[in-house]
């Protein structure tokens, strides 16, 4: 194909860019001369449906393209060259920014390893607006593949709707290696394709719509879906899970809610997702027709394997926010949504079997899980959740660390209808400890926090403010000797290496640290002492710590058999 030739690439990368902007409604490129730019000039140049504004000065270019934004609240997209021809928009990007006025530069640059070496027209272009821009993008250099060509494709569609939204400059930096002229051939075919690009009428990516502005004709393209599914990740807001559970019910539709999203338990929650939906057989019998997703990005491989794999059908992206949150890149649309939605009745043809499917799926996972977890000595991470999980207090909240914990009590545990906090926000393993005890001073009730042992030892210093809780906070150990998260990694079999640099066992007593802190701790190796102990030091007032010695070669033994978990057909 062309497009592979390496003389083509950035120009073609560079054309689906330029599309994206066309389907976004960008009409105007505001163009200043220069080389390295040549692939993003030469892709305005050959589509005619944008209008072309050739300017040699920059400040002056980028004052033309925040006219164009400002008269018609659409941004123009300009531009330039590498070095301080960029810096010239700035006037422009500081007035267009605090008037509001939706405006797109895209900058060409030298690819990373041409810069810092006294190379020509090369200067610092990373954020170089500082604050001003209402986002900003490095793409890095052209590639072939789909997925590097969707994702840059998105960036155009952000870039427009958050300059639209926010009201400012959206810069979008990108690298560019020579060769920057494609051949003859390429660009004519190019041209002869975009007179066709130019013709077609194009739907947003996004609309952001308030509950009272969805039209008759979304809610009957809903309701005719037949196998619709509701995903919600952590962190999403109380209106959205309303919302969901408004629409839970007109759709019949199973809801895949992860711990930290805090959905209500009802009958449309399911759970064991991130065992079942690894097997293909699940996958295949339950094929969606249309996925409805809120809160953050699930955590879970399995649920978020099921969502990049089924891209055929339509994907609702719900926000808060008005950043375009979609990982897999598989939303089809994406709305920006306030307050509940309001759903109408609106009758639908709602499979009456899809949810009873689903629910059956649920409680032959959950009975094969039960059958696969008794008491055993050595101690496993699942073993722990699942026996711990139940008996969490419903008034009391439940703080889940980064890695394993946050995967391991969906996997093995029940957390239906309990509250649950996540720092997904970032997924660091620090200041886990600290987050909770910040958790505690504000809720002000009791509180369990399921942490690794490496993660505890990171925020050891949490220990220091954590005297004065008028409530209980239980700190469980799962202390499995090191990072066995990296285990699912294939640096697993690089033996000594591994063990080294990754899983990084410790050999920190945990019971002096406490002592040190004068805080309670109890080693927990026996099945029998996790019950009597979690429930007895749950009702004192303060921290307390649990340490569990777990097997970390059995607890991933377990986690292997969930993740392989076949349905069995009778
Ligand atoms: C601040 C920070 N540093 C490093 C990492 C990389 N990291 C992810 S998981 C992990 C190890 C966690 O070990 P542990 O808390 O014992 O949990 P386990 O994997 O054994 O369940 C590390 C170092 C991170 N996420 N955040
Ligand atoms: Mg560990």
């Amino acid at each position: 194909m062309p497009e592979r030739d390496p003389q083509n690439l950035n120009f073609y990368w560079s054309t689906q860019f330029v599309r994206a902007l066309y389907e976004q409604g960008v009409r105007h490129a505001v163009i200043s001369p220069g080389s390295r730019s040549t692939p993003l000039t030469l892709a305005f140049a050959a589509h005619p449906g944008f209008e072309k504004h050739i300017i040699i000065d920059e400040r002056s270019a980028a004052f033309t393209a925040l006219g164009i934004g400002k008269g018609s609240g659409i941004p123009a997209c300009l531009v330039c060259t590498s070095g301080t021809a960029v810096a010239n928009y700035y006037p422009a990007v500081i007035e267009a920014t605090q008037s509001g006025v939706p405006v797109i530069i895209t900058s060409a640059d030298r690819p990373p390893h041409q810069r810092n070496i006294g190379a020509s027209q090369t200067i610092d272009q990373l954020k170089i607006f500082g604050d001003y821009p209402v986002f900003f993008h490095e793409t890095g250099e052209a590639k072939e593949s789909n997925k590097s060509v969707l994702r840059l494709e998105r960036v155009a569609q952000q870039a427009t709707q958050i300059a639209i939204e926010r009201g400012g400059v959206a810069h979008i930096n990108f690298p560019f290696s020579k060769p920057f002229e494609p051949t003859k051939e390429f660009l004519a075919k190019i041209e002869d394709e975009n007179e066709k690009h130019a013709k077609q009428t194009f739907h947003q990516f996004k609309t952001t719509i308030a509950s009272t502005e969805i039209s008759e004709q979304f809610w009957s393209e809903l309701v005719s879906s037949e196998k619709s599914v509701l995903v919600v990740g952590p962190g999403a807001s109380s209106e959205h899970l309303d919302t969901v559970s408004n629409l839970a019910k007109t759709l019949n539709a199973p809801v895949l809610a992860e711990p930290g999203s805090n959905m209500p338990s009802s009958k449309y929650t399911i759970s064991g997702f991130d065992g079942f939906l690894r097997c293909d057989e699940v996958k295949e019998r339950f094929k969606p027709d249309l996925i409805l997703r809120f809160g953050e990005e699930p955590v879970s491989k399995g649920l978020s394997t099921y969502i990049s794999e089924n891209t055929e059908c339509t994907q609702i992206r719900f926000l808060h926010g008005s950043l375009l949150d979609d990982e897999s890149l598989s939303a089809t649309k994406s709305i920006n949504l306030s307050g509940v939605l309001h759903i109408p009745e609106i009758a639908g043809s709602v499979s009456k079997s899809w949810l009873k499917d689903w629910r059956k799926l649920q409680k032959d996972f959950i009975s094969f899980r039960d059958d696969q977890l008794h008491p055993s000595s050595p101690l496993t991470d699942g073993y722990i959740f699942h026996t711990l999980s139940p008996l969490i207090p419903k008034k009391s909240f439940t703080m889940l660390s980064n890695s394993f914990p946050v995967r391991d009590l969906s996997l093995f545990g029940n957390f239906d209808g309990k509250e649950i906090y996540v720092n997904r926000g970032a997924a660091g393993i620090d200041g886990i400890t600290s987050t909770a005890i910040g958790l505690s001073k504000s809720l002000k009730k009791a509180g369990v926090l399921f942490i690794g042992d490496i993660a505890f030892l990171h925020d050891s210093n949490a220990l220091l403010n954590a005297f004065d809780l008028p409530e209980s906070l239980l700190i469980v150990i799962l202390n499995n000797g090191g990072g066995t998260i990296f285990r699912m990694l294939p640096i697993n079999k690089f033996g000594k290496k591994y063990q080294e640099y990754f899983e990084t066992p410790q050999s920190t007593s945990i019971a002096a640290l406490c002592r040190a802190h004068k805080i309670g701790h109890d080693l927990i190796s026996r099945p029998e002492q996790l019950v009597t102990l979690f429930e007895k030091k749950l009702e004192k007032s303060g921290v307390h710590i649990l340490e569990c010695i777990t097997d970390a070669d059995d607890s991933m033994a377990q986690r292997q058999v969930l993740w392989n978990y076949e349905p069995k057909h009778t």
